[in-house]
């Protein structure tokens, strides 16, 4: 099964949606295999964003993204990484559809609540910034023989 990392950021833990945001990913069906909160620092912020660095809004995005803990877990299902960037809605939220995790609670693309892993690559790489093996969980759920067929 493949798995993706989410992690919602500190605004979200500020305004009370770590319990709606993971609820969500629930009731779709997914797996929740690993979970933890942190105070994310500039060194890890440059790792997990490393992509963006030298950018202009790349020390906005680092002084927000360490402004507060943020809830790191990792989600496990059928096309789960393409099924959570859709959930999440667009990185504007501006651009993002209502029902979405974006559209429904945030504004502005600099405090969009919500992250998740691009492709299966990028899973794997930021899935490793912040858990240990040890540290996800393989089990087998009974609900799950009605979620797949
Ligand atoms: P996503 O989080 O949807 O994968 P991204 O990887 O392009 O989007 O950017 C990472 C984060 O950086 C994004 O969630 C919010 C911030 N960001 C991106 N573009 C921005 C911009 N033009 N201005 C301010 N923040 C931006
Ligand atoms: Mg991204």
């Amino acid at each position: 099964m493949e798995r993706t990392y989410v992690m919602v950021k500190p605004d979200g833990v500020q305004r009370n949606l770590v319990g709606e945001i993971i609820s969500r990913f629930e009731k779709k069906g997914f797996k929740i295999v690993g979970l933890r909160m942190l105070q994310m620092d500039r060194a890890i912020a440059e790792k997990h964003y490393g992509e963006h660095i030298g950018k202009p809004f790349f020390e906005g995005l680092v002084a927000y993204i360490t402004s507060g803990p943020v809830v790191a877990m990792v989600l496990e299902g059928k096309d789960v990484v393409t099924a959570v960037r859709a959930m999440n809605g667009a990185t504007n939220p501006a651009n993002a559809g209502s029902g979405t995790i974006r559209g429904d609670f945030a504004i502005e693309v600099s405090r969009n609540v919500i992250h998740g892993s691009d492709s299966v690559e990028s899973a794997n790489r930021e899935i490793a910034i912040y858990f240990t093996d040890k540290e996800l969980c393989a089990y087998k759920k009974i609900l799950e023989d009605w979620i797949y067929e």
